[in-house]
């Protein structure tokens, strides 16, 4: 067969379920490869390489297999980027295929002519080049092995004339890699600086934060007088009955300081140390304090999970009941719409085991701070600081997860990086209901102003952090993409949007005027 047919029919074989795509004539192999190798890699057109890139994060993150990417070129990639930054950060397995010209073209200074790696390098834990037509397939798999083991998004360029070419056979799979168990001497030594310690804190991350993984670690905290902690924006993080609240660490390094004043020890669980979002003046980079001794019971990339079941049962806490968990009340919101009640309806509408998208900014915190009353659900968040994830993570979480609602809480100047994943929302009949916060504006921006000292913003500062003049018409906008769209202004009109959307199947946006 085709160098492309070989590669689909291994990708199919290692487990490949999905190929969110936006390709081009260098890519023109592969797209009619589909339909004869590649049966049951369901194609999924994506209208921007920034849905395609986020919607391979959020099915990866929610299915655990590595979704596939198809781009085209340089440009396309490039186009990809920063929603592969937040899978970098989030420490998601994609395999991104990126179309290059034919070998013999690729120095003939033609116009999509460019520099992939160069691109593909600072985004990806591994890059490579499929080497013939022969090799494409096992250029493939170690693509898609690399991902899974280092947990990292890993790139493949594929030369068209490799893909078109013929001869070629598909590779043996071997079994997936694991994540790797921490060894159990770091457990051990773990266990006998938390019992010595005054005032403990366990900081999960990654892996650390699976249901298991987060009842473990609570009970390990309460046997030696700690607290646990989530990292901020976790890639995915679950909540409901049965799992202890977890607080995240606050956004500002001040705020971080504060929060961890007072503990003698932490400990990283699948996260890495503390750090600030930006340099501050006058502010540490690692906002722990002084005195706080850090220790790593998982490294982000190995099973933070498996590391705190084996704690717990080092340290004989494993059958400890749970702490006691507080459902918190949670009140009806009434009166205009501010990010508060928005968080609050959501958390007080969705249906069990949705899954959140936060794309929230600077209203995010007004839904994890009240997630503990909502039904169980899986939370993802923005873990790359690059906006523009929201709606296309959406888009691939419900891929995904066809059986669970998805609600995206999403600001608005977020939304309008990637705003044409709706399209697909409504082509795939998705179940995803995007919440836009409209505030018409980058309100963390004005916020960032405040804290620079500036008072009165000038003219054109005033401009670049605000969204008037037109006000975006987001009912408009998404119908356009085939989505309806609500427009609501107080909080009874969110909550009765909020709740004929999750009883109506297929896509739907409310526009939450803030
Ligand atoms: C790719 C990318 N471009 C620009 C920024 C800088 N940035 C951070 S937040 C923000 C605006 C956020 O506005 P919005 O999404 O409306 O959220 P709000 O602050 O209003 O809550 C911008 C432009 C970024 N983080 N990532
Ligand atoms: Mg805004």
């Amino acid at each position: 067969v085709r160098g492309a047919e070989s590669l689909l029919a291994t990708a199919r074989a290692a487990g490949v379920e999905i190929c969110f795509a936006n390709p081009g004539t260098t890519e023109i192999s592969l797209v009619d490869a589909f339909d004869a190798a590649g049966g049951g890699v369901r194609t999924v057109l994506c209208l921007s390489e920034g849905v395609v890139t986020g919607a391979a994060d959020g099915y990866t993150r929610m299915s655990g297999t590595p979704a596939m990417s198809l781009l085209h070129l340089g440009p396309g990639f490039a186009n990809g980027i920063a929603n592969q930054h937040n899978a970098l950060r989030a420490r998601t397995p994609l395999v991104t295929v990126v179309g290059d010209h034919a070998t013999w073209h690729q120095d003939s200074g033609a116009p999509l002519a460019s520099d992939i790696e160069s691109l593909a390098e600072p985004v990806s834990g591994w890059v490579g080049r499929t080497g013939s037509a022969l090799s494409a397939a096992s250029d493939f798999l170690e693509a898609h092995r690399t991902a899974l083991r280092d947990r990292m998004p890993a790139t493949l360029i594929a030369a068209a004339d490799h893909m078109w070419g013929g001869g070629a056979r598909p590779a043996a799979v071997p079994p997936a890699p694991e994540l790797p168990a921490p060894e159990q001497q770091r457990v051990t030594a773990v266990g006998k600086t938390l019992a010595a310690g005054q005032r403990p804190a366990l900081l999960l991350g990654g892996t650390a934060l699976s249901a298991d993984g987060i009842r473990a670690a609570a009970r390990i905290a309460r046997s030696v007088g700690g607290e646990v902690f989530a990292e901020r924006s976790p890639a995915r993080i679950e909540r409901g009955p049965g799992i202890p609240a977890v607080p995240t660490l606050p956004y500002f390094p001040e705020d971080m300081l504060s929060t961890l004043e007072g503990f003698s020890d932490l400990v990283l669980v699948g996260a890495g140390s503390p750090v600030a979002f930006f340099g501050y003046p006058g502010l540490p980079s690692v906002p722990v304090p002084e005195d706080t001794q850090m220790h790593t019971l998982a490294y982000p990339g190995e099973d933070g999970t498996a590391a705190l079941l084996a704690l717990a049962e080092t340290s004989g806490c494993a059958d400890d009941p749970l702490p006691e968990r507080e459902s918190p009340d949670l009140a009806e919101p009434d009166g205009p719409l501010t990010a508060a009640a928005v968080g609050a309806a959501i958390a007080l509408t969705q249906p069990a085991s949705s899954i959140i998208v936060n794309e929230g900014v600077s209203s995010s915190a007004a839904y994890t701070k009240v997630a503990a009353a909502a039904p169980a659900h899986t939370e993802l968040s923005l873990t790359g600081g690059a906006i523009g994830m929201g709606i296309p993570a959406s888009t691939g979480a419900a891929l995904a997860c066809p059986d669970r609602p998805v609600i995206d809480f999403q600001a608005d100047g977020s939304a309008m990086y990637t705003l044409q994943g709706l399209w697909t929302q409504a082509r795939e009949g998705l179940d995803v209901t995007t919440v836009i916060c409209a505030n018409s504006r980058y309100r963390i921006l004005e916020a960032e102003l405040g804290r620079a000292g500036v008072e009165q913003p000038g003219a054109a500062a005033r401009n670049m952090t605000s969204l008037d003049g037109p006000q975006p018409d987001w009912c408009s906008l998404s119908a356009g993409f085939g989505v309806p769209g609500t427009r609501t202004t107080t909080a009874p009109e969110l909550l009765d949007a909020l709740r004929r959307a999750s009883s109506e199947p297929g896509p739907h946006l409310i526009e939450a005027v803030l």
